[in-house]
């Protein structure tokens, strides 16, 4: 059986399900969700995820939704991989950095990213808001001082092992020069996302990931 990924692919949050998936090389097949179109609400996809919003994982009659649970699906095909070590306090800490990425490092991205990137190119919705790109700057120095923090004197988020952590943290940085996050401090994010980008996966999944224009929607 081979798994299906409900996803629209220019999402950060699908990017973190595709790139784990492609580096890992789990068979998978990619089903597009286009959320300019409102797939996420037709009856079809509700029934698959309630929230109707993507992504969702699909193997057979299993159905998981939230991205960073699927990524932990997907590494628990590929064990050997270390994408989600075995080791309870190593597997903690991959999974507080997973949380993390949730509660704190994702929203204050996104203020960008929607500001500069889905409202006038993806959504066709108006330009940015530079009121709520001032409010977003102070909320992302504080996040982006405690990663740039953990990643001094490590090539990876947990340590010298590529993780899970680093796929759901470094996906929304793919949009950083485009989104104009203030990044400009934080030398440590800017060299290890340079190293994420070296991944044939990241490199794969970037192509897959291309962003559609709103005009052609
Ligand atoms: N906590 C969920 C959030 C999923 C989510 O918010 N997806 C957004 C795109 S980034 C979505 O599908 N939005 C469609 C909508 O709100 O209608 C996850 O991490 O998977």
């Amino acid at each position: 059986m081979t798994i299906e990924l409900y996803v629209f692919p220019p999402s950060p949050r699908a990017f973190n399900v595709m790139a784990v998936a492609n580096h890992l090389g789990v068979d998978h097949v990619l089903r597009m969700v286009d959320l300019r179109k409102g797939e996420q609400k037709t009856p079809q996809y509700a029934a698959l995820n309630p929230n109707m919003r993507m992504p969702t994982l699909k193997d057979g009659d299993y159905v998981l939704w939230e991205a960073n649970a699927i990524t932990q699906y997907l590494a628990a095909r590929r064990p050997e991989s270390g994408l989600l070590p075995s080791d309870e306090r190593a597997r903690l800490d991959v999974v507080r950095w997973q949380f993390w990425d949730l509660a704190h490092w994702l929203p204050a991205c996104a203020v960008f990213a929607f500001e500069y990137v889905a409202k006038p190119l993806v959504l066709g919705i108006g330009e940015p808001d530079m009121t709520e790109i001032a409010k977003g700057v102070e909320p992302f120095d504080r996040v982006a001082t405690v990663l740039n923090g953990q990643l001094k004197g490590k090539k990876f988020v947990t340590g010298d092992t590529l993780t899970l952590a680093d796929f759901a943290l470094g996906s929304a940085m793919n949009l950083a020069e485009m989104a104009h996050y203030p990044i400009a401090p934080y030398g440590e994010i800017k060299r290890w996302h340079a190293s994420l980008m070296a991944l044939p996966a990241w490199q794969r999944t970037l192509a897959q990931a291309a962003i559609p224009t709103a005009n052609a929607a």
